[in-house]
C-alpha cells in the first residue's frame, strides 16, 4: 500500500511540479520593487541556512501547514493547493521513507506568510579542501532550492563569497591562508582569483540546474560580497576599486537576475545598495540611485548569542514596528528576516565563541517549531501589508504630520485606491485624527490602513498566542554502568614528534583540521620550587599541565580572545615535562585581514623567565580525534574503562548508548553537568558544547544540544562526549520538547487583524460579517496531536501582568474557569470571544480584557 501511494504520489508531483513551479521569468527592478515578469512584487523574505537543519528529519515532517496554529481565516485557495495537498499528502510516506526538515521549515515559512527563502552559500564547507567539492545531504544546495521552488517560493543566494554568519571563518575555506601574498577582500589579486573561479562555479552550477529566475528558476536576487563597507577603511586605496571589481565580475556572469551588496551605500550600478541591521525603519539612508528599490537584506530578528552571554530577546512589536517603518518610511518593498529559522551550529561549523544553537529565538525555533506570538504576529503584519500591495507600489508617497511624534505615511493611486500607514514614534499612546476619523495608536506603534480608513493591523497589538515550550527527559544516564570513559594521555616533549624552535602559531600549524594543538616542553631544574607559571595566548581557550597533572585552564571571550593564565607551580628537581593544550573555539568571521587572524600560544614564562624560543614539542589534535572514537568503527580502537576508574581530571571521552525516544518531538541532550568540549551522535558532531563559560548572571549560555532525529536510529545509537573539564556525564539527559502551554492576552478594545477582505474592496462598514469576524477574542491552539487537557488560569475583568506571569485584578469574572473550560478543553484549537453576555460584567464601565493560559497535552 505505501509501495503504490509513493509510486503514485512520485508520479503526481512530478506532473505538478511541472504545472506548478514558480516560473518567475525576468527579473528587474526600478526606484519601487523588483519586478518579476514585469510585475511590482512587495516581497516578505525569511532566512533559512541549509546546513542549519537537517534535509531529514521526520520529527518536523508531521507538522503540516494546513494543521499550523493559525489564528486567522483561511487564506484565499491558489491555483497551487492541489499540489500542496499532494505533497504534504505524500509527506505521509516520507515520515516512513525519509521524513524532511528542509521541507517542513519551508512549509511553515511559507504558512507565515514568507515569499522568498535567503541563504548565504557556504564556500568552505563545500570545499573544505581545495579543489575537493561536496554538495551532499546538508550540503546539497541545490535539493535546498530545489525544495524552495517545489513549495512556490523565490530565493535569495548571496554568495559572497565572504558571508560572516557566525559561520567559522565567515565562511572562507582555511587553505585561501596558504596563497603567498594573498589579502582577502581588497584589490589584490590572489584573492580575486579565488573569489572569482568560486563565485563563477557556484552560478554556473545554477545556471546548469536552471535555478535562475531567467531559466524559469526561483533565484530572483544574488548578493557579492558582505556587509563590507564596514572594513573597507581598513584596505585604504585597496578597498574602492575592489568594490568595483566585485560588481563588475558579478554583473560579468549574466544570471538574469540582479545583484545586491548589503550595506554598501555606494554599490556601483546596477548593483543594488541593501540596508541591514535591527533599526532600518529608522537608520536606513536609502537607495543610491532614485532608480533602486529599498530592500532590506538583514532584519535581525534577535541576535546571534556568543559564549558568556544571555540571549537577546527581541520582541515581536519591535521587529513587526520596525518593518512597517521601513515599507512606510522608504517604499520599502523587500524585507528579510535574519534568521527566520535559525538551527544548529553542528560539528565545528560556529565561529569564534558562538554558541551551537543559531538564533533560537526566531519565529522558527532551533528545533523548527513555530514559536509564538512572533512567528504569528509576523504572518499577520505580512498578510496586513499584502492587502496594500496595490497602493504602496504604484501609489504616490506623501507624509503628513498627525502630531509631534506621529506621522501618516500615505500612498495613493490615481483611480483612488489608498492605503496609509499611521505612525507614533513617541514613547506614549496617542489619540490621532486622519483624513477625518480617529484612531488609537499605542506607544511605538504602527497602524496600518491598507485602505486609507480600516485598522488592518497594530504593530504593538498582539493577538497571536503566545507559546512555552517544556523539557521533559525521556531518558536518563544517571548509572556509573551506562557510561565508559577513555581518558586522553597528556602527551610530553618525548612522545611528541614534532618540533620547533618557538611556539608554533596554532592556524598556520593545525589548518583548523582539530581545535587542539597541543604544546610541549621538557624543563631542567635543579631543586625542588614553588615557581610561577605564566602563558600567554592569543587565542581561545588553555588547559596546562605540569608532569602529567591539570594545573589550571584560562579562555577568552567573543572579540577579546587574547589572555593570559598564571599560576605557581611545582616543579620538580630533575625533568619536569609542561604540556599546554590549546583549543580554538571557531575562527573568526569577521573584520578586516581575517588572512592575519592568530591563535595559540604566544609567550611561556617560568619565575619570568621566557621559554618561547626554546625547543618545543607539539601535536595536532587529540589521540581519540585521531582514531575517531566517537564512531562505531572508532570506537572499539581504544580500550574504554568503567565511568571513574581513572583520576579525576580533565580530557576525558565518555561513551553511551541510547534507544530513539518514541514520538516525533525535538529532542535534545542536557549537558547542564558537562563543563566544555564536543558531543557526537552516531560519529556526527551535533556542536561544541560550554556550560561553563556562564552569563553574568551565572547561568549557562545554553543547557541544551539539539540531536536532530534524522541523526539517530530506533535502537543501539552511540553517544561519545568529548570533556575538557570535569563534567558529570551521570546527570546528562535527553529531553524531549514540546509546547507544552499556550496562552492569550486580548483587551476588548482590541480587534483581530485584517488578513484579508472580507467585503467589499472599498470599505462599506455597514458589512456586518466582516463586523462579526472582527469580534474581540482569545484564540488557542495546541501543536499538532495535542489537546488542551488544562486551563491553568483564566480571568475575564482586569487581570494584571502578561502571560508570563499574571494575577487576577480588581474585576475579575468568577466564572471565568468554567467558560474558558467548556469552550476549549479536549479540543486543539478553541476561540473564546470577550463576550459580556457569556462571562457577564463584573464591573460595568471598566475596559475589560481576558488572559487564557492552557496547557496542551
Ligand atoms: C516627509 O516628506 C518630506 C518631503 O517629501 C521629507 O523631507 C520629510 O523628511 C518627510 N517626513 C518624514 C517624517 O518622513
Ligand atoms: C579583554 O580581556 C581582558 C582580560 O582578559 C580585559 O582586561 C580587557 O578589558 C578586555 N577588553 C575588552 C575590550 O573587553
Ligand atoms: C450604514 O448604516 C447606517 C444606518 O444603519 C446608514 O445611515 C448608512 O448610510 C450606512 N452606510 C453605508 C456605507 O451603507
Ligand atoms: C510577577 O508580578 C508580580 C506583581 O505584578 C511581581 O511582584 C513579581 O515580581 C512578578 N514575578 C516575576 C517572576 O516577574
Ligand atoms: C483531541 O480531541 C479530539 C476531538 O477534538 C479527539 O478526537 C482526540 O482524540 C483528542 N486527542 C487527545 C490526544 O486527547
Ligand atoms: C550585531 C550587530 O551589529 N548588531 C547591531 C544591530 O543594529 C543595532 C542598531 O541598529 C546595533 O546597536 C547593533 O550593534
Amino acid at each position: 500500500m505505501e509501495m503504490v501511494r509513493l509510486l503514485l504520489c512520485s508520479f503526481a508531483l512530478l506532473l505538478m511540479s511541472f504545472a506548478c513551479n514558480s516560473d518567475a521569468g525576468d527579473v528587474t527592478y526600478d526606484g519601487r520593487s523588483l519586478i518579476i515578469n514585469g510585475e511590482r512584487k512587495v516581497l516578505f523574505s525569511g532566512s533559512i541556512h541549509y546546513p542549519r537543519s537537517t534535509p531529514e528529519n521526520p520529527a518536523t515532517a508531521t507538522t503540516k501547514p494546513n494543521s499550523l496554529p493559525d489564528q486567522s481565516p483561511p487564506q484565499k485557495p491558489e491555483i497551487r493547493l492541489p499540489y500542496f495537498f499532494l505533497r504534504f499528502w505524500c509527506y505521509g510516506i516520507n515520515l516512513w521513507v525519509l521524513g524532511e526538515m528542509w521541507p517542513s521549515l519551508i512549509a511553515k515559512a511559507k504558512e507565515g506568510g514568507i515569499d522568498v527563502i535567503q541563504t548565504y552559500v557556504f564556500w568552505n564547507l563545500h570545499e573544505r579542501q581545495q579543489g575537493k567539492f561536496d554538495f551532499s545531504g546538508r550540503n546539497d544546495i541545490i535539493s535546498f532550492i530545489k525544495e524552495v521552488q517545489n513549495q512556490g517560493l523565490y530565493v535569495t543566494l548571496r554568495i559572497g563569497p565572504f558571508i560572516e554568519s557566525e559561520w567559522t571563518y565567515g565562511g572562507l575555506p582555511i587553505w585561501l591562508r596558504d596563497i603567498p601574498g594573498i589579502v582577502y577582500r581588497s584589490d589584490n589579486e590572489p584573492f580575486k582569483i579565488e573569489m572569482e573561479k568560486w563565485t563563477t562555479r557556484i552560478v554556473y552550477m545554477m545556471k546548469s540546474e536552471k535555478l535562475y529566475a531567467s531559466l524559469g528558476g526561483p533565484i530572483i536576487l544574488s548578493q557579492i560580497e558582505n556587509e563590507y563597507k564596514m572594513i573597507e577603511p581598513a584596505f585604504h586605496e585597496r578597498g574602492p576599486p575592489y568594490v568595483r571589481w566585485a560588481a563588475a565580475m558579478a554583473v560579468g556572469l549574466q544570471t538574469g537576475v540582479p545583484w545586491v551588496m548589503c550595506k554598501q551605500d555606494d554599490a556601483p550600478d546596477p548593483v543594488i545598495n541593501t540596508c541591514n541591521g535591527m533599526k532600518c525603519g529608522e537608520t536606513f539612508t536609502g537607495p543610491n540611485s532614485p532608480n533602486k528599490p529599498a530592500l532590506w537584506t538583514e532584519n535581525w530578528t534577535s541576535q546571534y548569542q556568543v559564549y558568556g552571554d544571555k540571549p537577546l530577546l527581541r520582541s515581536a512589536e519591535d521587529i513587526a514596528y520596525q518593518v512597517a517603518l521601513f515599507i512606510a518610511k522608504f517604499r520599502g518593498s523587500y524585507v528579510n528576516y535574519y534568521m527566520y529559522h535559525g538551527g544548529t551550529n553542528f560539528g565545528r561549523s560556529a565561529s569564534a565563541f558562538v554558541i551551537t544553537s543559531y538564533y533560537d529565538e526566531a519565529p522558527l525555533d532551533e528545533y523548527g517549531s513555530v514559536r509564538q506570538p512572533k512567528w504569528g504576529h509576523l504572518k499577520e503584519l505580512h498578510a496586513a501589508v499584502k492587502l496594500a500591495s496595490n497602493p504602496l507600489l504604484s501609489g504616490d508617497h506623501t507624509n503628513v504630520s498627525l502630531g509631534e511624534l506621529q506621522d501618516a505615511y500615505v500612498f495613493q493611486v490615481k483611480s483612488g485606491e489608498c492605503a496609509a500607514f499611521l505612525v507614533n514614534k513617541g514613547p506614549k499612546d496617542a489619540s490621532v485624527v486622519f483624513q477625518n476619523s480617529p484612531y488609537q495608536l499605542p506607544r511605538k506603534s504602527i497602524s496600518i490602513l491598507p485602505d486609507c480608513k480600516t485598522e488592518a493591523f497594530n504593530t504593538a497589538k498582539v493577538n497571536a498566542q503566545q507559546s512555552t515550550r517544556s523539557w521533559q527527559a525521556t531518558q536518563k544516564f544517571d548509572s556509573t554502568e551506562r557510561w565508559e570513559e577513555y581518558k586522553e594521555a597528556i602527551p610530553n616533549f618525548d612522545n611528541t614528534v614534532s618540533r620547533a624552535n618557538t611556539l608554533p602559531e596554532q592556524l598556520f600549524t593545525t589548518k583548523d583540521e582539530s581545535d587542539y594543538l597541543w604544546y610541549t616542553i621538557s624543563l631542567k631544574q635543579d631543586s625542588n620550587t614553588q615557581s610561577k607559571l605564566v602563558v600567554q595566548s592569543r587565542g581561545h581557550v588553555l588547559h596546562a599541565f605540569v608532569n602529567g597533572v591539570f594545573v589550571g585552564s584560562a579562555h577568552g571571550r567573543h572579540r577579546n580572545e587574547s589572555f593570559s593564565l598564571e599560576q605557581t607551580v611545582t616543579l620538580n628537581k630533575g625533568v619536569n615535562s609542561l604540556s599546554f593544550l590549546s583549543a580554538m573555539v571557531g575562527l573568526s568571521d569577521s573584520g578586516a585581514y581575517l588572512e592575519r587572524r592568530v591563535g595559540g600560544l604566544r609567550k611561556v614564562l617560568i619565575e619570568e623567565r621566557d621559554l618561547s624560543k626554546n625547543s618545543w614539542g607539539y601535536q595536532v589534535g587529540l589521540s581519540g580525534e585521531k582514531l575517531e572514537i566517537y564512531t562505531d568503527a572508532g570506537s572499539s580502537k581504544v580500550e574504554w574503562n568503567k565511568l571513574g576508574s581513572s583520576a579525576n581530571q580533565p580530557l576525558k571521552w565518555f561513551k553511551t548508548h541510547f534507544d530513539a525516544p518514541a514520538g516525533n518531538d525535538p529532542i535534545a541532550l542536557n549537558l547542564g553537568s558537562m563543563g566544555k568540549g564536543e558531543a557526537f551522535v552516531n560519529g556526527q558532531s551535533i556542536g561544541r558544547y560550554w556550560v561553563l563559560f556562564q552569563t553574568p548572571e551565572g547561568k549557562p549560555s545554553q543547557t541544551w544540544y539539539h540531536v536532530p532525529r534524522a541523526f539517530l536510529k530506533p535502537t543501539g545509537n552511540l553517544l561519545v562526549l568529548l570533556e575538557e573539564e570535569n563534567g558529570d556525564p551521570l546527570k546528562v539527559s535527553l529531553d524531549k520538547i514540546s509546547v507544552a502551554r499556550v496562552c492569550g492576552h486580548v483587551s476588548e478594545t482590541h480587534l483581530p487583524p485584517v488578513v484579508k477582505w472580507l467585503g467589499l474592496k472599498t470599505q462599506n462598514q455597514n458589512n456586518t460579517r466582516k463586523n462579526r469576524d472582527r469580534r474581540p477574542k482569545v484564540q488557542l491552539s495546541c501543536p499538532p496531536k495535542r489537546n488542551i487537557s488544562k486551563v491553568l488560569f483564566a480571568s475575564f475583568g482586569n487581570p494584571s501582568g502578561d502571560c508570563q506571569n499574571y494575577s487576577t485584578g480588581s474585576c475579575h469574572s468568577s466564572i471565568s474557569t468554567a467558560i474558558v473550560e467548556q469552550v476549549c478543553i479536549g479540543k486543539r484549537r478553541c476561540s473564546i470571544l470577550l463576550s459580556k453576555n457569556r462571562f457577564g460584567d463584573p464591573c460595568p464601565g471598566i475596559s475589560k480584557t481576558l488572559l487564557v493560559d492552557a496547557q496542551c497535552t
